[in-house]
This record gives C-alpha cells, sequence and structure tokens, in this order.
C-alpha cells in the first residue's frame, strides 16, 4: 500500500507527515523522549517507579513549531508513542498538563493502538475517552489531559493546540489526577482517587 503522505513547508524545510503512523520527518522536527527518570511522582507506586531501570522508555513526542513558542494565533503539531508497560499495575502514561494560558483548548486523534484519555476540570472532576485509531478527541480550555497507553503495543495520537497555550505542569505535579489507570483482572480499569 502506498503511505499516505502530507508534505507541510514551513521554516524553510519540508516536513513529512506519514498519517497512517504518525511519522513526522524533516529537520525542523523536535524530538523529545520521556523515560522512567524524568517521570518522578508521576505513577502512584514512586518507590517501585524509583527501583526500575532509569533509562526504560515511557513515551516520545515528535513536534513541529511553526512559529515561536507563545506567539498568538498559530498552532503547534505533534504526535506522541506511549510504549506498552506498567509501574506495578499502572499502566505508562503521559505527565499530563493543563494549558499555561489556561483557556486554550486542543484537538487529540488516535493512530495507533489503544489509549485512555483522562480529561480533568478544575474542580478536579474526571472523565475517561477511549482512544483507538481514528478516534477524536476535544479538549476544552480549563481542562487537565493525561494518555494512557492500555494495550499490549505502542499507542500513537496525534495533536494540534495553540501556539501560545503553553504547559503547565506544575498543578499536575502537585496535585495530580483525580483517577489513575491500572490494570485489572478483566481489563483497564479507571480508578478515581
Ligand atoms: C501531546 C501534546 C503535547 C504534549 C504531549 C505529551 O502531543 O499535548 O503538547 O507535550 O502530548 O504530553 P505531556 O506534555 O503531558 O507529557
Ligand atoms: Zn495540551
Amino acid at each position: 500500500m502506498i503511505p499516505m503522505q502530507t508534505s507541510i513547508p514551513i521554516l524553510n524545510s519540508s516536513i513529512d507527515f506519514e498519517f497512517a503512523v504518525g511519522l513526522l520527518h524533516g529537520a525542523a522536527v523536535v524530538d523529545e523522549y520521556r523515560t522512567l527518570a524524568d517521570l518522578e511522582g508521576v505513577f502512584d507506586d514512586e518507590d517501585l517507579r524509583s527501583s526500575m531501570d532509569p533509562t526504560i522508555l515511557v513515551y516520545s513526542v515528535s513536534c513541529v513549531f511553526p512559529v515561536k513558542n507563545g506567539k498568538e494565533g498559530g498552532l503547534f503539531f505533534g504526535t506522541t508513542s506511549i510504549r506498552p508497560g506498567t509501574v506495578g499495575d499502572e499502566y505508562f502514561m503521559t505527565k499530563g498538563h493543563f494549558h499555561s494560558k489556561i483557556d486554550t483548548a486542543e484537538f487529540y486523534w488516535g493512530i495507533k493502538g489503544e489509549g485512555v484519555l483522562l480529561l480533568m476540570n478544575e474542580d478536579r472532576t474526571i472523565r475517561a475517552e477511549r482512544m483507538v485509531p481514528g478516534s477524536l478527541h476535544y479538549i476544552p480550555g480549563r481542562t487537565a489531559h493525561r494518555t494512557v497507553n492500555v494495550g499490549e503495543e505502542p499507542m500513537i495520537f496525534g495533536a494540534c493546540w495553540p501556539s501560545d497555550a503553553g504547559h503547565n505542569y506544575e498543578k499536575i505535579r502537585q496535585e495530580g489526577f483525580s483517577a489513575r489507570v491500572r490494570r485489572g483482572p478483566h481489563g483497564p480499569e479507571v480508578v478515581e482517587v
């Protein structure tokens, strides 16, 4: 099959996006990697996380920033791949964040694998949406978002967010999410805490 590919000319260099697999290629693509060492305090069992191999890759993010970070009116675009795995019975997941400019929204969409998107309001009310290839998720402003891989293969999703949104990790670092996603006897469970 011929892969569907789109070329986005930006920053005087071109970016190729392979829709089907979520891969971004090009000189302007910025890749970031989060290993277990980068995720202190994220999982419920911090003692277990800190005893595990710190080099284990939990997720990677490939991004395109066509305008300067913080500029109003632009859009950023990225794909995230969360590896399969758990810390105890808690599935690998992203750190999760509110936006610094708290009213800004974001779109996520599922590309590969099986995931759960946790969405938490400022009053800590939580809801979960199932992420599968082709699922589309609107994250309203004032809503923290975290993605969890509940499958046995990498879970890949796309994201598009305003260039002035910013990431507020601090509130989540201090207060966490009000639910965790765990491997239960009959499959993934969203457990309120
Ligand atoms: C998505 C977007 C990015 C985010 C990434 C990983 O691709 O929301 O802005 O950085 O997921 O999530 P986090 O930053 O919470 O680790
Ligand atoms: Zn976001």
